[in-house]
C-alpha cells in the first residue's frame, strides 16, 4: 500500500467547506477514520486491537519490547489535513516497506491511533495517552463534556464502544519498548534549516485553563455605564493583558475559544467563557506567566464587578526526549535522506534536531517508554489551520525515515 493511496483514502474524510477539517472524537468523521484505521491494518495483514479507553493498535507480532509507531486522527476545529494523519498514513507505509522489502522484526511492531489528541470535542488534550499511562482520573475524564452538553461516556457508548473499562492501561504500557512519532512540523524551523526531516529535542511545558467572567446581564440602551458589569470588559482587557504578560516573559498565552452568554446585540453580557492555552520553554515560566494573568484578571474584574474563577483543565510539563535515542535517530534520519534532494543534512551528517512548542502523545508517553519524535517540514509553517502543508517528496523522506528507524528498532 503505497502512501499516496493510504493518503488519498483518507483525504475527503471530515473536510468541512472552509477546506479544515472536522474530525471530531466519536463524531460520523471520527468512525469513518477509525474503520480506514481498521480496513489499512487489515489490508497490511496486522492484528487491529482497541484498548479499553478506545485507542485503536494495529500489531505486526506479538509479545513484550514493542516498537510502537503512530499519532492521531482527530482534529482542531477546522483544522489542516497533516496534523495527526500525517504520522498515522506514514507509520502503516513504513510497515508496508518494511514488509515489501522482507524484513523480519526481532520484536513486535504497532501501530497506534490515539483518541482526542487535540481535546477539540471534551477539552482535555491527549485524552487517550493520558488515560492510557494513568494520568487523567477516568471518572473525570468519563464525566467531561463536549459543548453540547454530551458527557465523554455517552458519546463513546454511542459510537459502539464501552467507557465502562477506561482508565490506566499498565499491561499494555509494559508491552512498549520504544515509541516513536513523526508529525508535520507545525511552524518554520525546518524550513529555516533546508532540511526535509527531523529530530524532536524537547516539548515546551504547557497547558489549558478555563477563565470565566461572570457579570451581570441588563440592557444594552438603558443601563447607565457606573451600573454595569460587563464581563466582556474584564475579558477583553485579560486578553490584552495576556499577550503582553507572555511577551515580556518570552511565552506564548493564547485565548482562542470564548462563549458568550447570553450572546445579544442589545444586551450586556452575563458570562463569558474563554480558555487560556499557554506555553513556555520553561515550567517557571509558564507558571509565572499563568499566575499573572490570572491576578490581572480578578483585578479588572474588581473594578468591573465581574467574579473571576479560573480553572486548570490540564497541564503537560517540559518534555525532553531520550538522549540517546535522539541522536541514534539523528545519525539514521540524516543516512536515509535522498542524496541531492530536498533532504539537506547537517555537516555531520544528521538530520536537524528540534524543540517544539506543540503538545503530542509522544510527550505523554515520553514519561513511562524511550520516545522520540520525527517532523516533516511544513513549507507554509501554518498549523491548526488549513494551509498546513507538507510537499509530496518530504512526506515520502518522511516515510523513508521513519521506515529505516523502525528497521534499526525492531531488529536489533
Ligand atoms: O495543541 C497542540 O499543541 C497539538 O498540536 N496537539
Ligand atoms: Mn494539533
Ligand atoms: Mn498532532
Ligand atoms: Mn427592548
Amino acid at each position: 500500500m503505497s502512501f499516496e493511496q493510504l493518503w488519498s483514502d483518507l483525504l475527503p474524510v471530515g473536510r468541512a467547506d472552509s477546506g479544515g477539517y472536522r474530525r471530531f472524537s466519536w463524531t460520523p468523521a471520527d468512525t469513518e477514520c477509525r474503520s480506514w484505521f481498521v480496513d489499512t491494518a487489515r489490508g497490511l495483514g496486522l492484528d487491529v486491537e482497541t484498548d479499553r479507553n478506545g485507542n485503536q493498535w494495529a500489531w505486526w507480532g506479538s509479545g513484550d519490547d514493542a516498537v510502537v509507531t503512530g499519532s492521531h486522527l482527530d482534529s482542531v476545529p477546522d483544522g489542516g489535513a497533516f496534523d495527526g494523519p500525517l504520522g498515522v498514513v506514514s507509520s502503516f507505509a513504513a510497515v508496508g516497506a518494511l514488509k515489501a522489502r522482507g524484513v523480519v522484526p526481532r520484536r513486535p511492531l504497532a501501530v497506534v491511533n490515539f483518541v482526542e489528541e487535540e481535546g477539540a470535542r471534551f477539552g482535555v488534550p491527549c485524552l487517550g495517552s493520558r488515560l492510557l499511562t494513568g494520568a487523567v482520573d477516568p471518572a473525570r475524564a468519563r464525566a467531561l463534556r463536549d459543548p453540547a452538553g454530551v458527557t465523554w461516556a455517552e458519546a463513546m457508548d454511542a459510537a459502539g464502544l464501552d467507557a465502562g473499562g477506561l482508565g490506566a492501561d499498565p499491561s499494555r504500557l509494559a508491552r512498549i519498548g520504544t515509541f516513536v512519532e513523526l508529525h508535520v512540523e507545525q511552524g518554520r524551523a525546518l524550513v529555516d534549516t533546508g532540511a526535509a526531516v527531523g529530530v524532536a529535542s524537547a516539548i515546551w511545558p504547557h497547558g489549558r485553563w478555563r477563565f470565566e467572567f461572570a457579570g451581570a446581564a441588563n440592557h444594552a440602551g438603558t443601563t447607565r455605564l457606573a451600573d454595569r458589569r460587563d464581563p466582556m470588559l474584564t475579558f477583553a482587557a485579560t486578553v490584552l493583558g495576556a499577550r503582553e504578560q507572555a511577551a515580556l516573559a518570552g511565552a506564548l498565552a493564547t485565548f482562542g475559544r470564548v462563549t458568550v452568554e447570553p450572546n445579544g446585540t442589545n444586551a450586556i453580557a452575563s458570562l463569558v467563557r474563554a480558555w487560556l492555552d499557554s506555553r513556555a520553554p520553561e515550567s517557571a515560566v509558564l507558571d509565572r506567566v499563568v499566575e499573572q494573568i490570572t491576578a490581572l484578571a480578578a483585578e479588572r474584574g474588581d473594578r468591573d464587578g465581574v467574579t473571576v474563577t479560573v480553572t486548570a483543565e490540564s497541564e503537560t510539563p517540559i518534555v525532553e526526549f531520550d538522549g540517546g535515542l535522539r541522536d541514534s535517530l539523528a545519525a539514521l534520519v540524516g543516512a536515509s535522506a535522498p542524496e541531492g534532494a530536498c533532504s539537506v543534512v547537517r555537516a555531520d551528517g544528521t538530520a536537524p534536531i528540534l524543540p517544539t512548542g506543540a503538545g503530542h502523545d509522544a510527550g505523554v508517553l515520553s514519561a513511562h517508554v524511550p520516545t522520540a519524535m520525527l517532523f516533516v517540514r511544513n513549507p507554509t509553517g501554518v498549523s491548526h489551520a488549513p494551509d498546513e502543508h507538507a510537499g509530496p517528496d518530504d512526506c515520502l523522506a518522511g516515510v523513508d525515515a521513519l521506515a529505516s528507524v523502525l528497521e534499526h528498532l525492531a531488529t536489533r
